[in-house]
């Protein structure tokens, strides 16, 4: 019988209840395109090999959460504490009646019937993670079988990895053959220059290929934090640079995403509503946040609704 019962990861920090009312209006139809749900795990297990319990985070929360914000859909990925069981993942998008699609985990010898299954329901990619501290190895064969697997279905594939690992992986991952959507802009170093080497290589890497950006998770990027709560709602200034080039220079291939409800975060817990204020200093013309924040995600998530 599998156990229900999970102690939370000690320090683990609990998401951001009550968020504030976001002062940017999103653009109606605008899609959260990064969540993830978290069990419950007395429902839907946490799989054996986690590297983390997180504390549950339901789909009631986050569609709760889309509307305080005023998100219209959502981008629901699948987090390695589920491993590759869908199951939480599956029954958000089926609660959400066509106002999510996902991202899901897959192993290589997964069936053609369940890979019709998940696209059914609204499953559109399947997710990779090369962070170290997430995985046991780099799945670097697994991708590549399934990359072939979920080409004719017209899947894309999630790549999460650290900018120090770019240039070991570049040329793999360019030889896949699906479009690539990059979490966190590679997760680049923001202490170093947004004009500097290594976050030129990442651009050049953009812009070579196939490839979606993700220009989210201030949060998990800065360095310098959040402001003091005395009423500053521009948060994660030193993280902006980097997002504002993503978006200048690839206006059409840049997505936007909260996170919620925010995994293995160690110093603060970010309010949803001031991470939503962070939006207008990214992406900085009305032109350029409907791309961010609508066309975009529609295009690659709701082809047959995107202009
Ligand atoms: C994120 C970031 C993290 C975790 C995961 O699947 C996950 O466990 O994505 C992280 O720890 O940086 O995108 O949620």
């Amino acid at each position: 019988m599998t156990d229900r019962t999970f102690t939370v990861t000690p320090g683990w920090l609990d998401w951001y209840h009550g968020p504030s009312e976001p002062g940017f209006a999103l653009p109606p139809g605008a899609v959260d395109a990064h969540c993830h749900v978290f069990g419950p795990g007395a429902e839907f297990p946490y799989a054996p090999e986690r590297k983390y319990t997180p504390v549950d985070a339901s789909k009631h929360d986050l569609f709760a959460l889309r509307d305080h914000l005023g998100f219209d859909r959502n981008v629901i990925v699948q987090a390695t504490c589920h491993g590759a069981d869908n199951g939480a993942l599956v029954d958000a998008l089926l609660t959400a009646g066509g106002r999510a699609r996902g991202v899901a985990t897959v192993r290589p010898d997964v069936g053609d019937g369940e890979l019709r299954r998940l696209h059914e329901v609204g499953v559109r990619g399947v997710r990779f993670t090369f962070v170290k501290r997430l995985v046991d190895a780099a799945p670097t064969e697994a991708l590549e079988t399934i990359a072939r697997r979920i080409a004719p279905l017209g899947w894309h594939v999630v790549l999460y990895f650290e900018a120090a690992d770019l240039p070991g992986l570049e040329t793999f991952f360019a030889s896949l053959p699906v479009p690539l959507v990059i979490d966190h802009m590679g997760r680049p170093d923001v202490t170093r220059s947004p004009a500097g080497p290594e976050f030129a290589r990442f651009l050049r890497f953009v812009e070579a290929n196939d490839v979606w950006v993700k220009v989210s998770c201030p949060e998990r990027l800065t360095v310098s934090g959040p402001p003091a709560l005395d009423g500053e709602r521009h948060a994660y200034r030193d993280v902006v640079p980097f997002a504002r080039k993503v978006v200048e220079e690839f206006t059409d291939r840049a997505l936007w995403g909260t996170d919620w409800p925010h995994p293995n975060l160690k110093d603060h817990m970010p309010d949803d509503g001031l991470l939503v204020d962070h939006i207008p200093h990214v992406a900085t013309t009305p032109a350029r946040r409907q791309a961010l924040l609508v066309d975009n995600p529609l295009r690659l998530y709701w082809p047959e609704d995107a202009r």
